[in-house]
């Protein structure tokens, strides 16, 4: 009995990684023809018999692609759509027996007749007794998604096919296969600017999706999101910013974010739940009067929207959960989102976290409250301490006020166990280059019928994006059990740090990033080197730490050369480490060493260049003079690294 429910479960398991993995794509497959291929188009007969050939291999992996059906089980449970083909078309060839598919070219179209004669001659040929008896080999023309014939090449005869995972195996291991391709979509753009091999191993994302249908760089709409997943862009560096968003292919699935606002409306596409494979619910509703009601499945606004009597902004709870998990606006586009209409009131606000906290996964919820004031509520702050406990991460927004939340007598920012989040300047139609002052700004978008954004503001919408962020991190990292102190901590050591400007003296000087780092320029134009630069290394010189490249002259480098100074070696040609001891700036000669002193040059107060003391006492930045027998005493050395 126990063994039995053991292998029970393991089958569970196995089906459910198939299916799980199951991604279905285009290969390209040539197949050898042992027929000499260059009489194609000249010699009816060699076209007819390659026809055949050909058209008989691509009966044998429909029918694999048949029987593997199962195989192409989408992510949702769902059947491939292009499968539905198969119950028209296999149907009507059972319904005629001894017939083929003729799988229809349709550059290089088949002649049946022809095809037909050859193929009842074989037959013939095969077994001469059985001629009288046998029926004419009949063909169905089809015109399939699942496999079609292409073109002769030199090397065989070229075939698409959709196949499963499971289906393309056992295709490799038919005879005549000669070469197997996925077929990967090119860009209609001619130069893929971005290397996705790249960003999968910078961020270990199980999948890099790329959102760039809003590459009109010109205006920067949508940049809110392209911020995410870059570094600092900077003009010198890449000339062009590259407002394209980087995610991780789960994007917040089975992640719950939780919304106190007032109301929240899904009728717009941004809502999308992909068939069902998120929720995306008003679950309740926090009224004035101390009212509180859980809208059942039934109830329609559980699923249209909600709002509570008295409100006092319609569209603010729609763009903040759009801005979190919109399809098109939104950071975490397959996390699950709720809204809590919640009354403006401090008491309605503590309902619906207690409500959250009710229904809240632990280790798999986020709350954004995205409200401010002033007062201090101990029975809020020990809610929250509470959900804190109990796994639920929360982002609270900074307020649109220019002045330290930190104080406790701030709504929410202020608060033990939140996370504060702060926003920047506006960046529609601005050079980006600019837009990182502290500020309120920093528009985000509103899909109004589907065509037009409108634009809002504030720190309201950047706090989603902060959540937004941080569900895809849940999503991605399944294994790790993220609460309050590890997600804090994870956002800040992936945060980009020191970028902003005009920051007063103590605030926290970090930029959202969502793990993928390396700046692209959509021109291909790099001058710097490393993450600013698409990680390009100096072909002469060294890699600051601010990722410029600097060049030698023959005998000084800049002191940004040096490791101890941020000189980024696996981007530079070398970078200098240096252990001088000496305090000697006298240059005589270019000599150095004992009884001349170091190579390191000053020009003024302040050191503007190092050389390197080569074995035989002379200053330099060649290899003779840094690299083997370089007295480190006396100057820089190339660093070992
Ligand atoms: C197709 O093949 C038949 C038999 O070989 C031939 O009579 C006919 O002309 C061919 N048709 C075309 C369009 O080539
Ligand atoms: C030829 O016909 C015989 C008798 O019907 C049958 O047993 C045999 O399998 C056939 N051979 C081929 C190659 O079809
Ligand atoms: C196609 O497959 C061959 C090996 O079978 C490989 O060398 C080649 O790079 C592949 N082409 C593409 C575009 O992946
Ligand atoms: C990615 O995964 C590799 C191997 O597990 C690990 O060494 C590396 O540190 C990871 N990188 C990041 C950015 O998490
Ligand atoms: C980019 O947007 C501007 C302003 O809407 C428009 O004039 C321009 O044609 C667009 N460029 C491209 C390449 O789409
Ligand atoms: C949802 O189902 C519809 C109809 O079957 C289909 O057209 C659409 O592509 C599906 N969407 C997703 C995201 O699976
Ligand atoms: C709603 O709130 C947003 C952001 O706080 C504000 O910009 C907008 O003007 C408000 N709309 C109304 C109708 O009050
Ligand atoms: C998230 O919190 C911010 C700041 O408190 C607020 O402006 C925004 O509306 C909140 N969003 C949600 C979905 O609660
Ligand atoms: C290396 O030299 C630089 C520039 O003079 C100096 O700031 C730094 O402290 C030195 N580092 C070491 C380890 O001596
Ligand atoms: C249900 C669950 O997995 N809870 C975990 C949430 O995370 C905390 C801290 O990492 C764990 O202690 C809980 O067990």
């Amino acid at each position: 009995m126990k063994s039995l429910s053991f292998a029970f479960m393991i089958v569970v398991l196995f089906n459910y990684f198939i299916n799980a993995l199951a991604d279905n794509d285009h290969y390209i497959i040539t197949i050898k023809t042992k027929i000499n291929l260059k009489d194609y188009d000249d010699d009816q007969n060699v076209k007819d018999a390659v026809d055949v050939f050909v058209n008989d291999k691509l009966n044998d992996i429909y029918d694999i692609i048949e029987e593997n059906k199962d195989t192409y089980t989408l992510e949702n449970g769902q059947m491939d759509e292009r499968l539905e083909e198969l119950d028209s078309i296999v149907m009507n060839k059972r319904h005629h027996r001894s017939t083929k598919l003729l799988f229809v070219n349709q550059v290089n179209p088949q002649n049946i007749t022809a095809i037909q004669n050859l193929q009842n001659l074989q037959k013939r040929s095969d077994n001469s007794t059985e001629i009288l008896d046998d029926k004419i080999e009949e063909y169905i023309p089809v015109e399939s998604k699942l496999v079609s014939p292409i073109c002769p090449l030199d090397s065989g005869y070229a075939v698409v096919i959709y196949a499963s995972d499971e289906v393309i195996k056992k295709v490799k291991k038919l005879p005549d296969i000669k070469r197997c391709n996925k077929s990967i979509p090119t860009e209609n753009d001619a130069n893929t600017y971005y290397n996705l091999d790249f960003i999968q191993k910078e961020t270990n994302w199980t999948d890099v999706i790329v959102q760039d249908r809003f590459k009109n760089v010109s205006r920067n709409f949508y940049s809110h999101l392209s911020l995410l997943s870059q570094s600092h862009f900077d003009s010198e560096s890449t000339e062009v910013y590259d407002n394209t968003y980087y995610y991780p292919k789960t994007a917040g699935q089975d992640i719950d974010i939780y919304f106190i606002e007032e109301s929240g409306y899904f009728d717009y596409d941004e809502f999308d739940t992909y068939n069902g494979s998120r929720t995306i619910t008003c679950d309740a509703i926090s009224d004035i009067n101390y009212d509180f009601t859980e809208l059942s499945y039934d109830d329609e606004r559980r699923v249209k929207g909600c709002e509570v009597s008295n409100i006092k902004n319609t569209s603010h709870g729609t763009i903040v959960s759009m801005t979190a998990g919109g399809k098109y606006t939104g950071a975490a586009k397959k996390a699950n989102l709720h809204i809590i209409a919640t009354s403006l009131h401090s008491f309605s606000e503590l309902q619906s976290l207690e409500y959250i906290r009710k229904h809240a996964r632990p280790n798999k919820t986020i709350i954004n409250i995205s409200r401010t004031g002033y007062g201090y509520y101990s029975e809020i702050q020990e809610k929250i301490i509470e959900l804190r406990r109990s796994g639920v991460i929360i982002f609270v927004a900074a307020g649109n006020n220019k002045e330290n939340c930190c104080s406790s007598m701030h709504l929410y920012g202020g608060f033990d166990d939140v996370i504060t989040v702060g926003a920047t300047e506006d960046t529609i139609d601005r050079d980006i280059s600019e837009v990182f002052y502290p500020s309120v700004g920093g528009f985000y978008l509103f899909e109004k019928d589907g065509t037009d954004y409108f634009r809002d503001y504030g720190t309201s919408y950047a706090t989603p994006l902060v959540a937004g962020v941080a569900a895809t991190i849940m999503s991605e990292h399944t294994e790790i059990r993220y609460n309050y102190n590890l997600m804090k901590k994870t956002l800040i050591d992936m945060s980009l740090k020191d970028i902003l400007y005009g920051l007063p003296g103590e605030t926290a000087n970090r930029f959202i990033n969502n793990g993928k780092r390396v700046v692209y320029s959509p021109n291909n134009a790099y001058h710097g080197c490393g993450e600013n630069s698409g990680y390009s290394k100096c072909s002469k010189g060294c890699c600051s730490k601010d990722n410029k490249c600097i060049e030698f002259d023959g005998s000084s480098a800049s002191q940004y050369c040096y490791v101890s100074l941020g000189c980024q070696s696996e981007y530079s040609e070398f970078c200098l480490s240096n252990k001088s001891t000496s305090t000697s700036t006298r240059l005589v000669n270019n000599r150095c060493g004992p009884g001349y002193g170091s190579c390191i040059i000053k020009k003024s107060r302040y050191i503007d260049g190092v050389g390197c003391c080569s074995k035989d006492g002379y200053c330099g930045t060649s290899s003779q003079h840094c690299g083997k027998g370089c007295q480190s005493e006396f100057g820089a050395c190339y660093s070992s690294n």
